[in-house]
């Protein structure tokens, strides 16, 4: 036996690298490129393998310490040449001895009984990936070497969960205990093509984003009374121009006021891309499923266009005459289901996007106001949003100020 001294080799930029993870212990027997640290830069991450096989004497370094090339990582005691050939023939022998007893017997040892079981090995930033998606990294099978899991091992495994292929939701697989004929008759029909390409959109939105959403009741009485009293200066005409134009104008205002909500993460480069734009989302209910087209420039519409712009952006999406583009560049999305009914509801996030505005159905209430009770209209809404980017106290103080927007001096909030 000898001890062999095992060294941070030459890794070219690498200089003062942090040890991130010691892959071994000491009294453990390793095999020649078996993985012994992992260093991490700011650059990238690197795996250090041995440069021989024996037992670990003893470990020099700790996570957390800083190396470069040359400093001690293990002493290592290795076999001499010699006693390793000596050893590697013994070792043949008694597998060969093992073989024989295995055909004797005519017995196949099935594999899983025979393996131990070990600790899942991944890096610090993998777990920590893993873990930001809900993932167990036990359960994820490593491609590397030994079973490692890389972080592409990861976004395989959430993959495959969901597995989705061309825009097709594919079995999860999931098997229901009985068919669901044995408890009826039933009929089976396609997913409509618009809730196919959109089903693995939420899937990522809900399993990646760390969605928070507040709720709020908005005193619109004066916004009401003043929007069921618009007509046409000219012919006389009761103007009709829906509540979610008004809702759309606030919204602006709100955006302006909290820029990290009219923003996107860049998961690349670590960054948020703060927009200079105003474009809005709108969920719209068509027969062939949900689509959510975007309104552009919403800043520079009065109300009455933005009623308009609904109306027509509606009418091609239930036609089906909408540009694909039209789906992508938004800033934060509405889904109004004020025309339909309910209160308070979970919007899911419109990834790249960070929040999106439930509004429900107004509803008359009756509040104490200076000593009197009174009947007011709510407005309920439900503000979702990227609890990464978006802190709760902002998400309440955007509550807040939609509510100044729509309340009763929303005359000048939203500088009609
Ligand atoms: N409270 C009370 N009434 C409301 C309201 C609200 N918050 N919002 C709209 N209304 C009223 C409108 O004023 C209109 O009344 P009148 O018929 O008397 O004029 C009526 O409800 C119908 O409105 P609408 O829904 O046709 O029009 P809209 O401009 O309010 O909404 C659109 C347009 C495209 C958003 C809507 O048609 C739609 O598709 N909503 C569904 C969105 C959806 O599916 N979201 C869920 C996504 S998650 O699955």
């Amino acid at each position: 036996m000898k001890i062999q001294k095992i060294l941070v080799p030459d890794m070219g930029d690498f200089k003062d690298v942090e040890v991130i993870e010691v892959l071994v212990k000491e009294g453990q027997q390793i095999k020649k490129n078996d993985s012994l640290i992992t260093l991490e830069s700011d650059k990238s991450s690197v795996e250090v393998p041995s440069t021989h096989e024996g037992v670990i004497e003893k470990i020099n370094i700790k996570v957390g310490n800083k190396v470069n090339q040359g400093d001690l990582i293990l002493d290592l005691k290795s076999e001499n040449q010699k006693e390793a050939v000596n050893k590697d023939k013994k070792i043949e022998k008694k597998i060969e001895v093992k073989k024989q007893e295995i055909i004797k017997q005519k017995e196949i040892i099935p594999a899983a009984t025979t393996s131990k079981s070990r600790t899942k090995s991944a890096s610090p930033k993998v777990r920590k990936f893993a873990r930001e998606l809900g993932a167990n990294v036990l359960e994820i099978p490593g491609s590397q070497r030994a079973g490692r899991v890389s972080e592409e091992d990861v976004k395989n495994f959430i993959r495959s969960q969901v597995a989705v292929n061309g825009g097709k939701i594919e079995k999860k697989i999931h098997k229901e205990e009985y068919a669901h004929e044995e408890f009826g008759e039933i009929e089976l029909k396609d997913i409509p093509r618009v809730k196919r390409l959109s089903g693995p959109q939420l899937v990522r939105s809900w399993t990646e984003i760390p969605h928070v959403t507040q709720h709020e009741e908005i005193d619109i009485t004066e916004m009401e009374q003043f929007r069921s009293s618009l007509y046409d200066y000219y012919s006389g005409e009761m103007l009709k121009v829906t509540p979610l134009a008004f809702i759309s104008k606030a919204l602006i205002s709100a955006l302006k006021a909290f820029p990290n909500f009219n923003a996107s993460i860049d998961p690349n480069q670590n960054k948020i891309i703060y927009k200079k734009y105003f474009h809005l989302g709108f969920a719209v209910d068509t027969p062939h499923g949900l689509m959510v087209p975007k309104i552009r420039n919403v800043d520079q519409m009065s109300i009455k266009e933005i009623g308009e712009a609904l109306k027509k952006t509606s009418k091609l999406c239930r036609e089906l005459k909408i540009d694909k583009k039209e789906f992508f560049g938004g800033s934060m999305t509405i889904s109004s289901l004020g025309g339909i009914g309910g209160t308070f509801f979970t919007p899911i996030i419109n990834p790249p996007e960070v929040a999106i505005l439930g509004v429900g159905k107004s509803f008359d209430k009756l509040i104490r106001l200076k000593g009197k009770v009174v009947s007011r209209k709510i407005l309920p809404i439900s503000l979702s949003y990227d609890h990464r980017i978006i802190d709760g106290a902002e998400g309440a103080r955007f509550c807040v100020y939609l509510s100044k927007c729509l309340g009763k001096d929303f005359a000048f909030k939203l500088a009609v």
